[in-house]
């Protein structure tokens, strides 16, 4: 592995370059205007964009989430969330009474975010995804019937030790959430979905963004949703994670105020479990198209 790669990323179990992934300063995005299309199109797998806030405006944001009562989050065993996770809503037995909740809650966070956090977190992602949007218009998608938002991404806390995000990729998600998916299918297209997130405090180790070189259009399945180590490949045929003849990783460490942007619905990743004292926090979503492919959607 040469000097500069090692510097960049950390890569394990090869020193090739099998996913294509630009590490760049966040001055340096205009150099990808096209970059939206080229992750859809599978050009490019993600990026990593350094500084897209600064230290101090993650450390705001970071000083003003611990504020927040701890009954505003949604708890799962891993961490919690605010404000309520779009996906999360959907798996409940009353969906309209639930949706309702969702976007009462994301217009209550976002509506005062800014003030109160001291950044446009919104605003900084949609001039962050224009220039990366072959000039189509980003947006935050709006309820079909009414006046109202989406929530634009969700904070969210990992806590030491508590196991990080087991093994996905978003078409796997795809299949558990399916009524949230056919009313989201409403506003967007979501077959192309992209992850996104900002770290805003990393942990002093662990809580890596892991890749795998295996996408969705071969590898559907896991034996259990806990399941951490071993995907069941469409052929069949189990391949172990942690078996390096089996398949290449790369794991991604996000410094604060960084970004990373990526085909999380096609390729399979987990979030390691943090280590240390400090519990890691992120904001993310994801990004959709319309069906036209002329707008691009943000959402959490
Ligand atoms: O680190 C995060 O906030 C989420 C990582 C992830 O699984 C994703 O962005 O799809
Ligand atoms: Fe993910």
């Amino acid at each position: 592995m040469n000097k500069l790669k090692a510097n960049i990323c950390q890569e394990e179990f090869s020193d090739e370059t099998f996913l294509n992934f630009p590490h760049i300063p966040y001055s340096q995005v205009n150099q990808y205007p096209d970059g939206l299309k080229d992750i859809q199109e599978g050009k490019i797998h993600g990026f990593l964009i350094r500084g897209v806030l600064t230290p101090s405006e993650a450390d705001t944001i970071v000083k003003e989430f611990w504020k927040i009562d701890d009954s505003q989050f949604d708890h799962n065993p891993s961490g919690r969330t605010i404000p309520k996770a779009f996906a999360t809503v959907t798996t409940m037995n009353e969906p309209g009474v639930q949706l309702d909740n969702y976007f009462v809650r994301a217009a209550a966070f976002w509506d005062v975010f800014p003030e109160r956090f001291g950044v446009d977190f919104k605003a900084r992602m949609k001039e962050v995804f224009e220039k990366m949007s072959s000039g189509r218009p980003v947006d935050v998608p709006r309820e079909h019937n009414q006046n109202i938002t989406f929530s634009p991404a969700q904070l969210r806390e990992f806590y030491v030790g508590k196991g990080g995000i087991y093994v996905h990729c978003g078409k796997f998600f795809r299949d558990r959430f399916s009524k949230f998916y056919s009313y989201l299918d409403g506003v967007s297209l979501v077959e192309e979905q992209v992850s996104y997130f900002v770290m805003l405090q990393p942990p002093d180790q662990g809580g890596e963004l892991t890749v795998y070189d295996i996408l969705y259009s071969n590898v559907k399945r896991k034996e259990a949703e806990w399941e951490n180590r071993k995907l069941i490949a469409d052929d069949g045929s189990i391949i172990d994670l942690e078996n390096p003849q089996n398949v290449r990783r790369r794991k991604l460490r996000p410094d604060k105020g960084d970004m990373i942007i990526f085909d999380g619905g096609n390729i399979w990743h987990r979030v390691e479990d943090p280590v240390g004292t400090k519990n890691r926090i992120t904001a993310g979503g994801f990004m959709t198209f319309s069906h036209d492919n002329q707008k691009v959607y943000f959402w959490g």
